[in-house]
Order: structure tokens, then C-alpha cells, then sequence
């Protein structure tokens, strides 16, 4: 299980690392809205320090009024036109990065469909098996073990088609860098490609209810070979409810 401080800990300038494929549009966004805020920030900081001790009042000055510069337009252009620069600039990545983040491929590995009700989760995989589970088997907030759980291959495509049965929910996971939100009439389709195996928790990031709290699951990504040998043991239609102990 990754921890908080674990996945804080993993971040450069202050951006934590995903664990899939698209973790780096991501991370090069933050660095670019970086790049360009840090020395702006720099520079009005700078300025704002330079003016307070270059202007201040000294003992024996007599007071005076300010310099006026309203209707300098150069000057007004200059900082109508550079800011406007800077957000189309950033728009442009961005939108280069959502569309990276947003393709999804006409040939995934697996295709999944996950649903958000009132208040749970349910996976169901190509042959009609489910892996599903709610509040309902969950005693403790605290407790992640009767959590439904989302088999997922590492290294390969996963389309996760993302349906609600009821109210709008948000499939989240924190270590994919990517939350999209689940809405009734809407067929939401993603690829994830997560890069590392190991257990990841999701949660539902909108509040949908009394439960919402509880509606929260677990991510297991397994080397394709574990997953092959996962999904052929699981009979056709079959139903596996976390938290029923058979
Ligand atoms: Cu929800």
C-alpha cells in the first residue's frame, strides 16, 4: 500500500509522480506553469521590495504625490499583451497534454466497465464476471480490506468505460493523476497504462450522499501474466462481492 508521505515524498518541484504512462504530460505541465510563475513571481516580488525601500519616506522629506502614469499606453499595452501571451502559452500545452491524456486507442489490451452507485463500486470484465462491493461490508472508514478491487494488467492498455447507476460520482485514483467525473447518460471511455504493479487506492471524489465517505476501492495492478491467470479463473457471470466471506 503507497502511503501519503510515501507519494509526497516522490515529487519534484512539489508535483508527485504518477504511476502510469501519461504521468509525464502531467508533470510537464506543472513544470511549465513552474518555469513561468516562479521568476514572475520573482520579478513582482522583486519590484514590490525595490520600490519599498528606494520610495520610502525619510525622516525631513516633504510630502509629495506620486508620479502619475495613467494613459502611458505602451505601458498599458505591455502588460495587457504579455499576460495574454503567457495564457495562451500555457493553454497551448495544456491542451497538447489533454489530448495525450485523453486518446484513447481503438485496440486496448482490456476493455473494463466501471460503474459508481450510491455507494460503491462495480468492475465487470469482458466474460460478465463482476467484482463489486459498497458500503455496506465496510466497519471502518479506516479499513481497506472489504473494498472492492479493480484488477488491472500492467504495462498494457486498460479501457475503463465509466458509467454511474444513480448520481454523478468521480472515479479517482491518485497515484494515475487523473480523476474524470461519472454522469448519468454520459459514456465516459479512458485508457490507463499504469506502469508499476502494486495495490492503489481510488476513491469517489464527489459527494454523492450519505455514504460517500465509504465509496472507495482498491486498485490491483499485476504483472499480464498474474492477470491472464486472475481473469481465467473467474467463471463467466460470476459475481464476487467484497467483504461476503464465503
Ligand atoms: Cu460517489
Amino acid at each position: 500500500m503507497s502511503s501519503l508521505s510515501g507519494r509526497l515524498l516522490a515529487t519534484d518541484f512539489g508535483s508527485p509522480h504518477g504511476v502510469t504512462v501519461n504521468d509525464k504530460y502531467v508533470r510537464s505541465l506543472w513544470h511549465i506553469t513552474y518555469y513561468i510563475g516562479v521568476p514572475l513571481a520573482a520579478i513582482v516580488v522583486g519590484l514590490i521590495v525595490w520600490c519599498l525601500i528606494r520610495y520610502r519616506v525619510k525622516p525631513g522629506d516633504e510630502p509629495r504625490r506620486a508620479a502619475q502614469f495613467q494613459y502611458h499606453i505602451p505601458l498599458e499595452a505591455f502588460y495587457t499583451i504579455v499576460p495574454l501571451i503567457l495564457v495562451a502559452v500555457v493553454f497551448g500545452f495544456l491542451y497538447g497534454g489533454e489530448d495525450k491524456i485523453t486518446h484513447v486507442s481503438s485496440n486496448p489490451y482490456v476493455k473494463i466497465k466501471v460503474e459508481g452507485f450510491q455507494w460503491g463500486w462495480r468492475f465487470t470484465y469482458p466474460n460478465g464476471h463482476q467484482e463489486q462491493g459498497s458500503y455496506n461490508s465496510v466497519t471502518s472508514i479506516n479499513d481497506e480490506k472489504d473494498l472492492p478491487v479493480l484488477y488491472m494488467p500492467a504495462n498494457e492498455t486498460v479501457q475503463l468505460q465509466l458509467l454511474t447507476d444513480d448520481v454523478v460520482h468521480t472515479f479517482y485514483v491518485p497515484e494515475f493523476l487523473f480523476q474524470r467525473d461519472m454522469i448519468a447518460g454520459v459514456n465516459n471511455v479512458v485508457d490507463i497504462n499504469v506502469t508499476k504493479t502494486g495495490t492503489f487506492l481510488g476513491e469517489c471524489t464527489n459527494l454523492c450522499g450519505t455514504y460517500h465517505a465509504f465509496m472507495r476501492f482498491n486498485v490491483d495492478v499485476m504483472p499480464v501474466n498474474a492477470f491472464n491467470a486472475w481473469m481465467n479463473s473467474q467463471a463467466p457471470g460470476s459475481i464476487h462481492t467484497a467483504g461476503v466471506h464465503q
